[in-house]
C-alpha cells in the first residue's frame, strides 16, 4: 500500500528508487492493488523506443469507466462526484454523486449506441465546461468510443481540422457557452466546421444558453429528450489494456496539430497514482482544477484521476474575472475547497489586482495549491503562496505534456520541500535525462540541457492519429532511445529540475501551446501577405505573448497598416482561435535567413524581447542588413 500514497521525503526517496530499479515491479504492485481489471495482463511492459512500440499491462482487460464509477456506487455512491459551478454565481452549484454519474453515463452511452456508434469509433467534442461534457467523455468510454473533445474555444476552421484528422462521423455540441458576461455560439462554430467536415453523420446537441440555433433537418438532434427515453443502464465494454482512449489535439513546431492518442490501462493507472500522491487525496477532499477539460489537464485531473480515485471534483463553466477578480477565492470559501490546481498565467492576472478580492474570502480550507502548463516565475509563486495559500499550503509546480497523459517532474506536498519556480524532482517510475547539443547525457547537477525521459511510464501517448512516422521523428529521433520533450530544463546542486522553457517552434501562451507554423500559414493567407514569422517575447500576464513580422507583397503604402493588422489577427482568429492573435505587428522587408533559406528565429525573438546586446552567432546569416532596419524599427 505504501507505494500508492507516498507520505514524506524519505519514503518518497524508497518508492522512487524501487520504481527504478525495477519498473515493471513497481506498477505491476500499483496496478494490481488499486484497480479493477476484468482479466490480468500477459506482460507489465513491452517497449521499444526505435520503432516506437510501448504496451502497458498488455492482455488485460478493463473499461475505465468501471474503475471511475461502478465500482465507487458501493461504498461512495452519495458521494458528490462531480461538483459543477455555473458560470453565473447565482444559478446553484450542482452536486452530481456517483449514482447519479453512472446512471447520466449509462444514459449517454446508449444514445450513442442508438445513433449507431461502436467500439473504436471516433466521437468529437465540442462542449463547454458544462456537466454533459464529462458525461459524454466518459459515455464514450463506456462503449470503448474513441473520444476526440475539442476546446471550445477553437474556432471552426480548427474544429474542422481535428473532425477530419480523426475521422469522425459524430459531433457533440451545444447551443452555445457562457464566458463570463459574454455568451458565444457555439452551434454556429459547429455549422460552419461541418461544411467542410462530410463525414459527419449526426450532431448532438445539449442545451445550455437557449440562444435561438440553427438544427439540421437529419444530422442535428437535441440529446435531452434522447436521454430521458434512453435506458438507465448500460454494461460496459470490455476493453484491452492497449485499446485507443482517447485522442487529443496539440500543436506541433510544423504543421497540422497532432492527435495524440493515449490508451486505457497505463493512462488510468499513472493518472490516478499522480493524482493521489501530488494532490495528498484523502476521502473527505474537495479538489478543484480549474482548466478546461478540452486540454489534457482536464482530461488527466477534472475528470479520470480525480474519478479513479472516488473523489470530488469542481467542474467550472466560468472565468477567474467574472463577476469580478474573487471568482476563484468565491468558489474556494462556498465550496471549502482543499486543493486547488491552476495556471500561472491565471495567477498572474490575479496578482495585478487588488489583493482585497482575495482577502475578504475564507481560504482556510485549502491545504495544497498546483500550477501547470508554463513556467511560474518568482513574483507570482510567491504572490500565490502567500496570499492564496497563506504560507501554508505547499505549491506543486508540476511539469508534464499532452504527450506524457500525466504529471512527471513536481513536488510531493508535505514530502518534497518546494522551490520558487522548480518542478524539483521526478515521479516514482520516471527517469529525466538531460541532453547537450550532441545528444550526450550531461550528468550531474548544476547543469542545464534538452530534458528527456530514458524510460516508459504507463500514460505515454502511443503514437499520433494516422501518422506514426510522425510520432518517431517528433519525439524519437531527436535524440537516439529517448523520448525527447522539446522543454528545456536546468538541474540544480540538489538536483532539483527547473523547467526553463521550449527549445523548439512551440510558444506558450497563457498556458496554451502555439505552434508557430500554424498561425504563420492563416497570416500567409492573406492577399497582401508575403511572408511572415512569429515569435513569443515576455508578457506580464500571458507569459509570453506573439510577436509578428510580416513581409507585405507590395513595398510602400498597401493600405492602413492599422487596418491590415486588425485583418490579420482576424484572420487567426478564424483559423486557430483568438488565442493566437499577435499583439504585436511590424511590417518589415525582409526576414533574417541563413544561407540554406532557414528564418533565423533566434534573432527575431531577441529582438521581439528587447534583448539586443548580443544576437549570437550571426555568421550564417544571409541578409545582415534587414537585421539593422528591423531593430530599428522594432515595437
Ligand atoms: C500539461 C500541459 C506542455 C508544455 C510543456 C512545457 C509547458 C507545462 C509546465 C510547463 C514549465 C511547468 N509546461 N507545465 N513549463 N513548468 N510546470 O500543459 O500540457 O498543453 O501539452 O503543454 O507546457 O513547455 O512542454 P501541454
Amino acid at each position: 500500500m505504501s507505494n500508492y500514497h507516498i507520505k514524506h521525503l524519505e519514503e518518497y526517496f524508497q518508492v522512487y528508487r524501487k520504481s527504478v530499479r525495477n519498473p515493471e515491479g513497481f506498477w505491476e504492485e500499483v496496478a494490481e492493488e488499486h484497480f479493477l481489471w476484468r482479466k490480468k495482463w500477459n506482460s507489465v511492459l513491452e517497449w521499444d523506443f526505435s520503432k516506437p512500440e510501448i504496451k502497458w499491462f498488455d492482455g488485460a482487460k478493463l473499461n475505465i469507466t468501471e474503475n471511475c464509477i461502478d465500482r465507487h456506487l458501493s461504498i461512495r455512491g452519495d458521494k458528490t462526484a462531480i461538483l459543477f459551478e455555473p458560470n453565473d454565481p447565482n444559478e446553484p452549484a450542482e452536486h452530481i454523486t456517483y449514482h447519479q454519474l453512472h446512471e447520466r453515463v449509462c444514459r449517454y452511452a446508449n444514445v450513442l449506441k442508438d445513433q449507431g456508434v461502436e467500439k473504436g469509433d471516433r466521437v468529437v467534442i465540442y462542449l463547454p465546461m458544462i456537466p454533459d461534457l464529462a458525461i459524454a467523455v466518459l459515455a464514450c468510454a463506456r462503449i470503448g468510443a474513441v473520444h476526440s473533445v475539442v476546446f471550445a474555444g477553437f474556432s471552426s476552421t480548427a474544429l474542422a481540422t481535428r473532425i477530419n484528422d480523426c475521422g469522425a462521423k459524430m459531433v457533440l455540441t451545444s447551443d452555445g457557452s457562457y464566458r463570463g458576461s459574454k455568451a458565444i455560439d457555439l452551434k454556429g462554430i459547429v455549422d460552419e466546421a461541418l461544411k467542410q467536415c462530410p463525414d459527419v453523420k449526426s450532431v448532438l446537441v445539449s442545451k445550455r444558453t437557449g440562444s435561438e440555433i440553427n438544427m439540421k433537418e437529419g444530422r442535428d438532434q437535441w440529446v435531452q429528450p434522447l436521454l430521458d427515453k434512453a435506458y438507465a443502464d448500460c454494461s460496459p465494454v470490455v476493453m484491452d489494456s492497449e485499446d485507443p482512449l482517447f485522442i487529443l489535439y496539440t500543436s506541433g513546431s510544423t504543421g497540422r496539430p497532432k492527435g495524440m492518442v493515449h490508451t486505457t490501462g497505463g493512462y488510468m493507472v499513472y493518472t490516478a497514482y499522480t493524482f493521489k500522491n501530488v494532490f495528498q487525496y484523502k476521502e473527505e477532499d474537495i479538489y478543484w482544477c480549474t482548466a478546461d477539460i478540452g486540454w489534457i489537464t482536464g482530461h488527466s485531473y477534472i475528470v479520470y484521476g480525480p474519478l479513479a480515485n472516488g473523489a470530488t471534483t469542481v467542474m467550472f463553466e466560468g472565468v477567474p474575472s467574472y463577476p469580478d477578480f474573487g471568482r476563484f477565492w468565491d468558489v474556494v470559501q462556498k465550496h471549502k475547497v482543499t486543493q486547488f490546481y491552476t495556471a500561472p498565467t491565471a495567477i498572474r492576472a490575479l496578482a495585478k489586482e487588488n489583493l482585497d478580492f482575495v482577502t475578504k474570502y475564507d481560504l482556510s480550507s485549502l491545504k495544497v495549491l498546483g500550477t501547470v502548463g508554463e513556467p511560474i516565475n518568482e513574483e507570482a509563486w510567491h504572490w500565490y503562496n502567500d496570499h492564496v495559500g497563506d504560507k501554508k499550503c505547499p505549491i506543486v509546480d508540476t511539469w508534464w505534456q499532452t504527450e506524457t497523459g500525466g504529471i512527471l517532474i513536481s513536488p510531493i506536498p508535505y514530502s518534497t520541500p518546494t522551490k520558487p519556480t522548480y518542478a524539483t524532482l521526478p515521479m516514482p517510475g520516471i527517469q529525466p535525462a538531460l541532453m547537450d547539443e550532441n545528444g550526450k547525457e550531461i550528468k550531474g547537477n548544476q547543469v542545464d540541457g534538452r530534458l528527456c525521459i530514458k524510460f516508459p511510464w504507463p500514460s505515454i501517448a502511443r503514437t499520433i492519429w494516422g501518422n506514426h512516422e510522425r510520432y518517431k521523428d517528433t519525439y524519437f529521433s531527436a535524440i537516439e532511445g529517448k523520448y525527447f520533450t522539446g522543454d528545456g530544463a536546468l538541474r540544480d546542486e540538489v538536483g532539483y529540475y527547473r523547467i526553463t522553457g521550449r527549445v523548439d517552434d512551440v510558444i506558450i501562451v497563457s498556458g496554451h501551446n502555439l505552434g508557430t507554423a500554424p498561425i504563420e500559414d492563416a497570416i500567409n493567407e492573406h492577399p497582401a501577405v508575403a511572408e511572415s514569422a512569429i515569435v513569443g517575447f515576455p508578457h506580464d500576464i500571458k507569459g509570453n505573448a506573439l510577436y509578428g513580422y510580416i513581409i507585405l507583397k507590395e513595398t510602400g503604402e498597401y493600405r492602413n497598416r492599422e487596418n491590415l493588422a486588425k485583418e490579420i489577427n482576424q484572420l487567426i482568429t478564424e483559423h486557430i482561435g483568438p488565442i493566437a492573435k499577435l499583439d504585436k505587428i511590424q511590417f518589415v522587408p525582409g526576414l533574417p535567413k541563413t544561407r540554406s533559406g532557414k528564418i533565423m528565429r533566434r534573432i527575431l525573438r531577441k529582438i521581439a524581447s528587447k534583448d539586443t546586446s548580443n544576437l549570437g552567432d550571426t555568421s550564417t546569416l544571409l541578409n545582415p542588413e534587414v537585421v539593422e532596419q528591423i531593430m530599428k524599427e522594432s515595437l
